[in-house]
């Protein structure tokens, strides 16, 4: 953060296209001599005594290493940076940007030396100075701007998008503190706060020369402009200073460098000197505190939390930065607005940027005198918008009296979207009140009034997406039906993918390398052509080694286990995985009550499971969610009761490992025998975390939801375990209210057996009663996330999957199967969609 461009020590003079002067290297790329094991020992030479201000030879710390050996890397990636921007400059290049409040990163140095293709350089040169390249690596922190699924794909973009030449950036907020550190005490959640880049990030580029003037606040009055036209025009605004740094991306081959554009809020009104002059120094710097707040911590909950005014503020800071930024950047070689959306698309994640239709609309007309209706069609042109959710408690809403505070323009601006877009609606529906209601922007009830920030996305964007089949289906039908009839020909599906380059090639060196050794390498550039590897399922050889890499990924699990939590797993046990953020309808509890059934199974009855079981929790609850936090609690205190029975200790054990994030992800997926995918039908949009792990050889117990449905489609129902009622039969009972636990309950003994325990005080014993709320929430509240309804499948299921696990060649089969057929889940494809369809991007 600290190094900006001026302090960076320019090196070996490369920068320029006009490289006649340097030792010829072998094919330049795009002027920017091709990367070598000496320029590297050069670059770091000058970093260790420029930014270290360390005599070459000296000792150096790991940590320090860490740091002059990232800023080198980084200073690599400028060169190749700056000849990809000469480069879209060259072609006049339509440009994506990518509006996210989250971007879940996770450690750059490995990814960053892997796309650059200099690991092994890299890991000679760290040598020499008395260190290993992987210490290296594991001291580096996560960045963890984002709380899971949502952020995690803003990132893997950002990934495919560079790796595929395309013109891609990431704008989003640079948080002081991502997501809270997770500690366990007594077995339950602590946070404790990330301060990622108190020690500064290497990888961040802080550009003062670019930094915007951001309006809030104040209040909108009538009042004539220059040629005596009266508009509503808005005065008295605060300001704050919205100051970028970019993250450098490099695509896979180092062609292409991009960027992410974090940006950091500063006080504009740096000093209130009258009150300083008063003698009121603490009053004085208030403010300044105050502007600061803004970008200072990441909402840990991926859920909303309307009505928090920083929360809005934090949307309306980053998206006026951005657009700011973008509408900048278009002028600088436009003289009017005509071509803007041939020149610049935008993807709104979710709606928490959905403020950049009012904003855009706000500069385009107010400040650039565009009229209104040709700014809204431009504005439309422009946009895109990706749903992530169908949780009608996870819609974003906020109420007019905050936002008339807050962004008084803003808001005339969204009455007059919303007025125009009404006529429509009744043009086409005349005289249909309830439609209006249910379509307006703007939601009228018990005389309160919200905006509600889809409708608007919706509105103001050409295209809109769902992440899944079934999800988009669901939108189309269920979340937004009238949206659908009124513009079926916005709505497109767009399944989420993930990055084979993280989460296959860093994450599983082993499993890569037979890959490569198998089909070749193309697979890292081109996921389909993993199809190869079909006609390896039945090789011994292949088998042996598969069976050997997985085991070396369970033996490193272990270790991370006994380090974080003191208990000792066995690598030979089946790794049984489920890892996510912590929600009911995650379902986390449904594996609960199965583990406490086969522990029940071993200790009242007596019967043997055929192999040992390892159950492996992980996930944050977001802080002020009491049920899931309790969901911890209760997985740590059964671990605690099942991993010390001398009856079961040796079979089973239950294990939660703390504090989940993108490094530590890295490691479970690639040591997972089964991946849990449980969530109740119709309620997770996608998942990602399902592709990690089928692509990594594990094989999926799930429901038919989000992208399993996908997934078994191209794996083929025979590869992976489907169990529990589909969205339509869970849609159906929730609509008849023919779900009723209580028959669950009576009819099967062993739920009777399970559930029992969360109403006595035997099993739990440490605080007596305090798990009764789940007895009581499933069989007296309703369980509506029905529970009950998938146990016995779900169980059943199981047992069917321990069965196929003790045919060690048939199991193999389906994990290679799996990975030979997870080609359509690289964010590559996903993201060449979205260039296709939405964005009318191209590779340069
Ligand atoms: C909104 C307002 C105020 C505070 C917080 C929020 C907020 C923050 C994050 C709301 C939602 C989120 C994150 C949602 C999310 O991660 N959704 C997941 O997105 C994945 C990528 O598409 C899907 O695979 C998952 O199914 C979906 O749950």
């Amino acid at each position: 953060m600290e190094t900006t461009n001026a302090s960076a020590p320019r090196l070996s003079g490369v920068e320029g296209e006009d490289d006649s002067f340097l030792p010829v290297h072998p094919t330049p790329i795009d002027g920017v001599p091709i990367f070598t094991e000496e320029r590297f020992y050069e670059q770091l030479k000058q970093r260790v005594k420029y930014s270290l201000g360390q005599d070459w030879g000296t000792n150096i710390s790991t940590a320090n290493l860490l740091w002059v050996v990232s800023l080198a890397v980084r200073d690599l990636m400028m060169e190749r940076y700056l000849a990809t921007e000469r480069r879209y400059q060259r072609n006049n290049v339509k440009r994506l940007y990518y509006l996210s409040m989250e971007f879940l990163v996770g450690r750059s140095l490995g990814n960053n030396l892997m796309n650059l293709g200099i690991v092994e350089q890299a890991e000679r040169v760290v040598r020499e100075f008395g260190h290993n390249l992987e210490d290296l690596r594991e001291e580096e922190m996560d960045a963890a701007l984002g709380n899971g699924g949502l952020g995690r794909l803003a990132a893997c973009f950002l990934d495919s998008l560079a790796s595929l030449n395309m013109p891609g950036f990431g704008y989003g907020i640079n948080y002081e503190y991502g997501l809270f550190r997770q500690r366990l005490e007594h077995g339950q959640q602590v946070e404790m706060p990330d301060s990622w880049r108190t020690m500064s990030s290497p990888w961040l580029l802080e550009r003062h020369d670019e930094q915007v003037v951001i309006p809030i606040y104040g209040r909108v009055e009538d009042q004539p402009d220059r040629l005596g036209n009266v508009r509503p025009t808005w005065i008295e605004c605060r300001h704050f200073i919205g100051v970028p740094s970019d993250m450098p991306v490099v695509g896979y081959g180092g062609r292409t460098v991009n960027y992410l554009r974090l940006y950091s809020a500063r006080a504009f009104e740096e000093f209130d000197i009258q009150k300083f002059n008063e003698g009121e120094y603490v009053k004085a710097v208030e403010k300044r505190i105050a502007s600061e707040t803004v970008s200072k911590v990441l909402y840990p909950s991926d859920a909303v939390e309307s009505g928090r005014e920083l929360r809005l503020v934090q949307e309306y800071f980053f998206v006026a930065c951005a657009v700011r930024d973008i509408v900048r950047r278009y002028l600088k070689k436009n003289a009017n607005f005509d071509n803007f959306p041939n020149q610049v698309a935008i993807q709104l994640n979710d709606t928490h940027p959905a403020l950049t239709v009012a904003e855009l609309m706000r500069v385009l007309h107010d400040e650039n005198n565009v009229p209104w209706e040709k700014a809204w069609s431009i504005t439309v042109a422009t946009l895109g918008y990706t749903n992530h959710t169908l949780l009608p408690e996870a819609l974003e809403k906020w109420p007019v009296s905050l936002f008339e505070r807050v962004l008084p323009r803003h808001l005339r601006i969204i009455y007059d979207i919303n007025k125009q877009f009404l006529e429509a609606v009744s043009r086409k529906w005349p005289g249909d009140a309830d439609r209006m209601k249910r379509m307006s922007i703007v939601e009228e009830a018990h005389g309160y009034k919200d905006v509600r920030m889809a409708h608007l996305a919706i509105v103001g964007s050409h295209a809109v997406n769902g992440v899944a089949k079934l999800h988009t289906e669901l939108v189309k039908t269920q979340l937004v039906p009238d949206f659908y009839q009124l513009w079926p020909e916005r709505f497109t599906n767009k399944t989420n993918g993930v990055t084979q380059r993280r989460w296959l090639m860093k994450a599983n060196p082993g499993l890569a390398k037979l890959l490569t050794d198998c089909v070749g390498e193309n697979w890292v550039r081109d996921l389909n052509h993993l199809q190869n590897l079909e006609a390896f399922v039945d090789d011994a050889s292949v088998h042996e080694r598969f069976t050997a890499v997985k085991r070396e990924n369970k033996v490193l699990m272990a270790r991370i286990i006994r380090q974080s939590t003191g208990v000792v797993v066995d690598p030979d046990s089946i790794y049984d995985v489920i890892a996510k953020r912590i929600h009911e309808y995650k379902r986390q509890l449904l594996m609960v009550l199965r583990v406490i059934h086969d522990y029940l199974a071993i200790t009242e009855d007596g019967i043997l499971p055929e192999v040992p079981q390892t159950y492996i929790f992980a996930g944050k609850a977001a802080p002020g969610y009491w049920a899931a936090k309790q969901i911890i609690r209760l997985i740590n205190e059964l671990g605690e009761i099942v991993n010390n029975d001398f009856r079961t200790r040796d079979r089973i054990k239950v294990v939660f490992v703390p504090d989940y994030k993108v490094s530590l992800a890295e490691r479970i997926m690639p040591a997972a025998n089964i991946s849990e995918q449980i969530s109740t039908a119709g309620k997770e949009a996608s998942g990602t975390g399902n592709m990690k792990f089928a692509m990594n050889g594990a094989l999926t117990v799930g429901t038919l939801d989000g992208a399993n449905i996908e997934i078994r489609e191209a794996v083929g129902p025979e590869n992976l375990f489907v169990f529990g009622l589909d969205a339509s039969e869970i849609q159906h009972m929730r609509e008849s209210s023919s779900y009723n636990p209580w028959d669950y309950y009576r009819r099967n003994p062993a739920i009777k057996r399970v559930m029992d325990v969360f109403n006595s005080d035997t099993f739990f014993s440490r605080e007596p009663g305090a798990y009764k709320w789940i007895f009581n929430s499933i069989l007296h509240h309703g369980d509506p996330y029905f529970h009950l309804a998938d146990m016995e499948s779900y169980l059943s299921t199981h047992a069917q999957a321990l069965q196929e696990y003790q045919q060690p060649t048939l199991w193999t089969r389906k994990c290679l199967l799996n990975v030979a057929r997870m080609g359509y889940f690289s964010s590559d494809r996903t993201v060449s969609e979205y260039a296709k369809d939405i964005w009318k991007i191209r590779p340069i």
